[in-house]
């Protein structure tokens, strides 16, 4: 990316309110910034210093680098016991775009990938009333046996509360017990928005936020490294953003078990919350900027594309993003399902690196534990 001339960012630091600019001093000496700090920022700071500043912090923490990996999905169904109002995704038995994969099925896709140099697979979806957790144990393990060089970054936290309970195990027992069937990392996703009031309006049913941070909290405690989530652009607050940022940021300081953190843009077409509009691509630059200046202890910061769109995606990389996930080979449908642009979101590693050499900025590709694998 394009180095801001030093005379132009100082114009941009140094204009605003004092508030402003003790802050903006603050951030760019790397000091850790306050909750309060980061809201008059949200609603204070003009664009381009929002871009500034993540910037400076983004390059501390990945110089000019931007990763991506080669990657796909498995949604092994979208029947689902809970119905959160946000999702678009999860459908009745009785419905014909209701899914139910078979092993056989999930195997078949990962066997598609034979002969692809892809490093990670993605299972996540709705939560089944009727598998228990020996049965994803074992898709796990019938991965590995096809895949051995591929890592599983599977199920999320409320599929986890779920398959583990049923077992009457403890959350260490039960991730214990993944991870021995080689369960690698977890995906962020359930996290929505942790504010309770808020949560019980969206998505009541399922696990609130405590039980969301015990389950990573646990997770970074057996050495599963984990991402984390926030849904955002539907009926939340900035201050509730922020606090949802400070509970994560705070567990980040316990166990540095957290890769990335993915701010998720609610897409409003098939569902409960669609009288909502969608947030403005500036407001998604926004968020991006003061994620990545309030979550100082998250090296990295992810623009997942088939939800944002590449146009939003690309844009997002002035915005402290330095991770744009990965190829995907048109293997998932929450986001086609939701009114997401990318209706069939498959790019080639070649095509990812281009999106990101036309911001100015490095493609690296990149394995789950961000190790970098080629530099493109
Ligand atoms: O928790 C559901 C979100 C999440 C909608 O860890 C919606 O690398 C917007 O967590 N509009 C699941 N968002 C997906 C997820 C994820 C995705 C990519 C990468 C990773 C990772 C994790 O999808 C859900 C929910 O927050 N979601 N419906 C919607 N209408
Ligand atoms: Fe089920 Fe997940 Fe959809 Fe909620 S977001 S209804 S848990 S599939």
């Amino acid at each position: 990316m394009e180095q801001i001339p030093n005379d132009i960012k100082e114009i941009i630091t140094t204009s605003g309110s004092d508030r402003i600019k003790k802050i903006t001093g603050a951030v760019l000496a790397g000091k850790r910034i306050s909750r309060e700090d980061a809201l008059l920022l949200a609603y204070g700071a003009s664009l381009p210093l929002l871009s500034v500043l993540s910037s400076e912090c983004k390059r501390n923490a990945a110089s000019d680098v931007v990763y991506f990996n080669r990657n796909f999905h498995i949604e092994p169904t979208n029947k689902c016991v809970y119905n959160c109002r946000f999702c678009s995704y999860h459908k009745p038995a009785e419905d014909p775009e209701c899914w139910d994969l078979t092993k056989d099925e999930m195997l078949d896709i990962v066997r598609k990938f034979e002969h692809s140099p892809v490093t990670e697979v993605h299972i996540t979806g709705g939560v089944h009333p009727k598998h228990d957790i020996t049965y994803y144990a074992d898709l796990i393990k019938e991965i590995k046996e096809l895949r051995p060089d591929i890592s599983v970054k599977a199920y999320s936290a409320v599929e986890l509360d779920y398959m583990i309970k049923k077992a009457g195990m403890s959350y260490h027992e039960g991730l214990a017990f993944l991870k021995q069937s080689g369960l690698d990392s977890i995906p962020g996703g359930g996290a929505e928005i942790f504010d309770d009031k808020l949560r019980s309006i969206i998505c009541g049913e399922k696990i609130d936020a405590a039980t969301y941070l015990t389950i990573h909290e646990e997770a970074h405690k057996l050495g599963i490294p984990s991402n984390a989530t926030m849904l955002y652009g539907h009926s939340e607050t900035w201050e509730q953003r922020i606090d949802h940022m400070f509970m994560l940021r705070e567990l980040q300081d316990r166990t540095h078990g957290f890769k990335a953190f993915i701010p998720l843009k609610f897409r409003n077409e098939n569902n409960s919350m669609s009288y909502l509009p969608e947030v403005s691509v500036t407001e998604d630059m926004r968020n991006f900027a003061i994620s990545r200046i309030f979550l100082d202890n998250f090296t990295h910061l992810k623009a997942y594309w088939p939800a944002l769109g590449r146009d939003s995606a690309v844009m997002s990389l002035a915005f402290g993003v330095d991770d744009l996930d990965g190829t995907i080979d048109d293997t998932t449908r929450i986001y086609s399902m939701a009114g997401s642009e990318e209706t069939t979101p498959s790019m080639t590693s070649a095509g990812i690196a281009e999106l990101i050499r036309s911001a100015g900025l490095k493609p690296v590709e990149r394995d789950t534990n961000y190790r970098s694998l080629k530099e493109w």
